[in-house]
């Protein structure tokens, strides 16, 4: 199967204003030097390096009022999203380099706004070993890292809720949740009130990842714009140590790549994000490596028999 992708855009954002370890500030590199632009390019995807957004540095100090680093974090998720609206209206289909995963929120702030504007259907395939769902009363770390996909859904602080000026950015039915192991107390129960899709792991030990990313799939036609929330940690930490917030019995190297093809079968990718890698923790750059690996199979590159 061959099929001509859209022109790509690599962003990066090196930050980790919204985690609680330091060091995913270094994952955009991590991923140039594991090859993520050349490995496109091989692919035959015309593919333009923009270099970094440059946003406040880490202040490094504790939550205040459940937040930590409020206002870096909605500097950081303005520029993402100007970034990545900016390559939008220009055809280009942007990879947002993380940085930590409180940008998630910038970026998908702008695919939503983009899909209001040209019409199309929004899906969101959130790939995580949490859900991203906790809000400052329920959060046990204030980690903003932790509240991006309540904030989409219009759950937080005004300046995070209304980054693309309405509110909410995106309805919980537009968003699927894949590989989640990892679920506070009070964001289980946000999670059960705002109705949210969640694919966890006890349901993909049950069902298979065939039929679970067949479920996530469904309904994503012609006029669906796909966006992918890759984070690192979404993967078995065996095979990708190099994440700040591991949870073990993460989906293994076939699963993940099962996932990645399935999503590259369906045609409509059109925006992703590589977030939480963080370098400092990992060993030779093997998890930036393989989040490269797994792109490339985003891109098609799939089993000899399908190539
Ligand atoms: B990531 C956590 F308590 N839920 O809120 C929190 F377990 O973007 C972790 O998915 C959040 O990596 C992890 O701090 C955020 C914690
Ligand atoms: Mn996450
Ligand atoms: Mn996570
Ligand atoms: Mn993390």
């Amino acid at each position: 199967m061959s099929r001509t992708y859209p022109p790509v855009s690599l962003l990066g954002a090196p930050t980790d204003v919204g985690a609680g370890h330091r060091g995913a500030r270094l994952g955009p590199e991590a991923l140039r030097i594991a090859g993520l632009g050349e490995a496109l390019a091989a692919r035959g995807v015309d593919v333009v390096d923009r270099g970094n957004l440059d946003g406040p540095r880490n202040p490094w100090q504790k939550p205040v009022e459940g937040y930590r680093h409020l206002p870096e974090v909605v500097a950081w998720n303005r520029l993402v999203m100007e970034a990545v609206g900016a390559e939008l209206r220009e055809g280009r289909m942007p990879i947002l380099l993380g940085g930590d995963h409180c940008l998630g929120l910038g970026s998908i702030t702008a695919v939503a706004q983009h899909c209001r504007e040209t019409g199309k259907q929004l899906r969101v395939l959130w790939l995580d070993a949490h859900a991203d769902f906790n809000t400052s009363q329920v959060t046990p770390s204030g980690n903003i890292h932790g509240m991006p996909v309540s904030c989409l859904c219009g759950l937080g602080p005004e300046a995070l809720t209304h980054l693309g000026g309405s509110s909410p950015a995106m309805r919980p039915d537009e968003i699927r949740q894949i590989g989640i192991r990892s679920v506070d107390r009070g964001e289980k129960q946000l999670i059960q009130q705002h109705g949210l899709d969640v694919y966890d792991m006890r349901y993909i030990d049950e069902i298979g990842m065939k039929r679970v990313m067949e479920e996530a799939l469904e309904g994503v036609d012609e006029n669906t714009h796909l966006h992918v929330s890759f984070d690192v940690d979404f993967l078995d930490p065996s095979i990708a140590p190099g994440v700040g917030t591991t949870v073990p019995g993460g989906p293994n190297y076939r699963e993940a790549q099962l996932v990645m093809e399935m999503i590259a079968d369906s045609g409509r990718l059109a925006s992703l994000d590589i977030v939480e890698l963080n370098p400092i923790l990992d060993k030779r750059n093997r998890t930036a490596k393989l989040a490269v690996d797994l792109v490339e199979s985003l891109f098609g590159k799939s089993t000899l028999m399908r190539e």
